[in-house]
C-alpha cells in the first residue's frame, strides 16, 4: 500500500490488488467463486497449491484472472538478476487471502516452511499488509490440537482468521471445519480491509 511523502499517511488503493490463493482443500471448488468476487473489488491474480489443483477447475477462471502455480515458481527464471515470482507477487499485492487454508498449509506457515510457490509468499509476506485465511478441514483435523497451536502462532504474526462454519462435510461427516461461505470471507476482508486502511492499521483485526 502506498503512502504520501508529506505525511506518510496509507492511500487506500481504489482498486487494491488483490492476491487470492487456494490450498488444497476440498473447500477449493469454491475457489472460482471467490475469484469473481473479489474481482468486482479489485485487480485479482490467483495462486493454487498442487492439492488443490485436485479442486480448482482451470479453465472456469476468469480470463482477467492470473492463476500461478508452482511450475511458474522457476520456469521464468533463467539467470540471476531475473524476478523471482514469490517476491514479485508478495511486493505486487495489497492484500493476501488464502481460502481455503488446509490443515497442511496451515502447519507449513506456522512452522515457516516453504517448500511452493504459496508457502513462500508467506514466508516473505510483509506483516504490514493484511493477510486473511479460511481454514477448511474434517473436523477431527480442526480439533486436533495442533490446530490452535498453529492458528495461535500464526494469529501472533498479525493474520486475520475467518472462522470455519460447521455444516455437513465432504467425507458426509456433520461439523465444524468447512470454509466460509464465499460471500462472508467477501464482505469480511472487503470491509475489514477498508477500515484498517482507513485507520492506517492493517493489524487491528487479527486472531
Ligand atoms: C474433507 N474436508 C472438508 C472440509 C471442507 N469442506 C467444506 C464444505 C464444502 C461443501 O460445502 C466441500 C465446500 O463442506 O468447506 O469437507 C474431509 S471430511
Amino acid at each position: 500500500m502506498e503512502s504520501t511523502p508529506e505525511t506518510g499517511t496509507q492511500v487506500l488503493p481504489a482498486r487494491p490488488r488483490i492476491l487470492l490463493a487456494a490450498s488444497g482443500s476440498v473447500a477449493a471448488i469454491k475457489f472460482e467463486n471467490l475469484c469473481r468476487s473479489f474481482m468486482e473489488w479489485g485487480e485479482v491474480r490467483a495462486v493454487a497449491t498442487k492439492s488443490a489443483l485436485h479442486f480448482v477447475d482451470k479453465s472456469s477462471l476468469p480470463s482477467s484472472v492470473i492463476l500461478y502455480t508452482d511450475d511458474d515458481e522457476w520456469s521464468g527464471w533463467k539467470k540471476i538478476g531475473d524476478e523471482v515470482l514469490h517476491i514479485e507477487l508478495r511486493k505486487w499485492a495489497d492484500v493476501l487471502v488464502i481460502a481455503p487454508l488446509s490443515a497442511n498449509t496451515l502447519a507449513k506457515v506456522a512452522g515457516g516452511l516453504c517448500d511452493n510457490l504459496l508457502t513462500c509468499i508467506v514466508r516473505a509476506w510483509d506483516y504490514s499488509k493484511p493477510l486473511y485465511v479460511a481454514p477448511a478441514m474434517n473436523t477431527f483435523m480442526l480439533n486436533n490440537p495442533f490446530t490452535k497451536r498453529h492458528l495461535h502462532t500464526i494469529g501472533e504474526l498479525g493474520v486475520s482468521l475467518l472462522p470455519p462454519i460447521t455444516k455437513k462435510l465432504a467425507c458426509g461427516d456433520y461439523g465444524n471445519g468447512a470454509m466460509a461461505e464465499p460471500s462472508v470471507i467477501y464482505n469480511t476482508v472487503r470491509l475489514s480491509f477498508n477500515e484498517s486502511s482507513a485507520s492506517g492499521n492493517s493489524k487491528d483485526q487479527s486472531i
